[in-house]
This record gives C-alpha cells, sequence and structure tokens, in this order.
C-alpha cells in the first residue's frame, strides 16, 4: 500500500485536518487523536518521530500504522527522522536498538517507504522537520533517500535568527534561519509551513508562518497539542490553524 502512494501527499480542502507532532511512544495521545477524529470528514496528519523516548513505542506505531491500513484517503503518517533508521542511524533509539534482527530490518523496509510530506490548498505544507531546497512541490515525489533534500526533511531546524544557513553546520542537522524560510516557501508556494521535530521551538516562527507541533509527554509534562485546519478554510498565517490538547 505504502509503495502505491506518491511522496507526496494531497490533502482535500472538503475535509477537517489535524495534524498531529511528534508522538514518540505516547500510545495514550495516538489513541485520543484517533478516537477524538475519527469522523469520516476528518483527516488526521501524523507528522513522524512515532517511536523512541517514550515508553511504548512499539504500540503507537503499531496503531498509527493500523489506522493508515484501515483508510489510507483519510490517515498519514510522514516520514521523520526516528522512523527513517534504515536510512541514516542515530543514537539514543531505544525502540530500535531493542528490536531483534528480523524486526529492525522488516520495520526500516515499511518505514522507508512512508512519504516525506503532504500539501493542502489552502497553501499549508506538513512535514517533519524544515523545507527543502526544491524548486517546485512536484519535485518532493523524486527526493532520494539519504540525499541533502531528505535530510532537510527528517532533520532540518529552525531558528528565528535571519541569517543561518544549514550549509555551514554540520551537514547531520541542518539548521535555518529567516532568510531560508522566506526563499524556500516563496519557491514552492507554501504560505504555511506546519511541522514538528524540536520540542524546544517556539510554537510560532517567521511572522507566524511556521508552526511547530509536538504531542507527547516524552519530555515529560508540556502540553500536547494538535492543530486543526477547518474545511474549506482560508489560510493567511499559521494563526488561522486552532490548536487543542489532547
Ligand atoms: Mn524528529
Amino acid at each position: 500500500m505504502l509503495l502505491a502512494r506518491p511522496r507526496l501527499v494531497r490533502l482535500r480542502t472538503e475535509r477537517e485536518t489535524v495534524f498531529v507532532g511528534d508522538t514518540h511512544g505516547d500510545l495514550e495521545a495516538t489513541r485520543e487523536v484517533l478516537a477524538r477524529y475519527s469522523a469520516p470528514t476528518a483527516a488526521v496528519v501524523f507528522l513522524g518521530d512515532t517511536v523512541d523516548r517514550g515508553p511504548q513505542s512499539a504500540e503507537t506505531l503499531a496503531r498509527v500504522l493500523t489506522a493508515v491500513a484501515a483508510d489510507p484517503e483519510r490517515t498519514t503518517l510522514l516520514m521523520g527522522n526516528h522512523e527513517a533508521w534504515g536510512v541514516a542511524k542515530f543514537s539514543p533509539a531505544d525502540f530500535w536498538e531493542g528490536l531483534a534482527p528480523d524486526e529492525e530490518a522488516a520495520a526500516a523496509r515499511v518505514l522507508r517507504r512512508l512519504p516525506f510530506a503532504a500539501w493542502h490548498p489552502a497553501g499549508v505544507l506538513a512535514l517533519h522537520g524544515a523545507l527543502p531546497n526544491l524548486s517546485s512541490l512536484e519535485d518532493i515525489d523524486s527526493v532520494e533517500l539519504g540525499s541533502p533534500a531528505w535530510r532537510d526533511i527528517t532533520w532540518g531546524d529552525w531558528r528565528s535568527a535571519e541569517r543561518i544557513d544549514g550549509r555551514a553546520h554540520p551537514a547531520s542537522r541542518p539548521v535555518y534561519g529567516a532568510a531560508v524560510f522566506r526563499e524556500r516557501t516563496q519557491h514552492l508556494g507554501v504560505r504555511v509551513l506546519v511541522r514538528s521535530h524540536q520540542p524546544d521551538a517556539p510554537t510560532y516562527l517567521f511572522e507566524d508562518r511556521c508552526l511547530t507541533l509536538f504531542t507527547s509527554r516524552a519530555y515529560g509534562d508540556g502540553g500536547r497539542y494538535v492543530a486543526l485546519l477547518p474545511r474549506n478554510s482560508d489560510v493567511e498565517t499559521a494563526r488561522d490553524l486552532a490548536l487543542a490538547e489532547v
């Protein structure tokens, strides 16, 4: 089923869309999201990082993949760096390192097929980390695993400073600032970016055009939030999406 899906998922405006940040083994948050937004009129987009850090990685991943398999039109799991162990290893990785070799190989083989991004025609792009340096959204479909564009999508961070260019930082975790955000959103025709990956990032960055979500207690009792984009709505900034605590 994942083989048949493009790397860029296209969302539909006639559904409410719910964006879910890193769950990191928080099964309770994952169950709550799927129970609350189970109406056939809602689409749910998990932004990646379902495993590691929290106590119930395997159960969380299985719950999300079960929902995707049951209704792939309505439920999407995007690739985070923690799903991409089979592409680029990292540490700590308690989920992956606790698997038997055949389980590890099977999980890596499935998860390397996950989509990279989801596009909503209101001008909202959802992905795990940072925007890649591409000339159009369509180019996301041909991004190769392990390439610099893939690294930006799954590992990229944002900082509020104007001039931070990932090329000057260690290639494993590129970091970008406001100038690169403006340049890449313009190239891609993106008004608002919805992403996760950085629990310490401000919720809103870059004149409220970059929203960072986190939906896990893996780092303590910080709130677990999802973002709601109503059906058929116009979006100017990320403030047009409503935050809901789960
Ligand atoms: Mn991440």
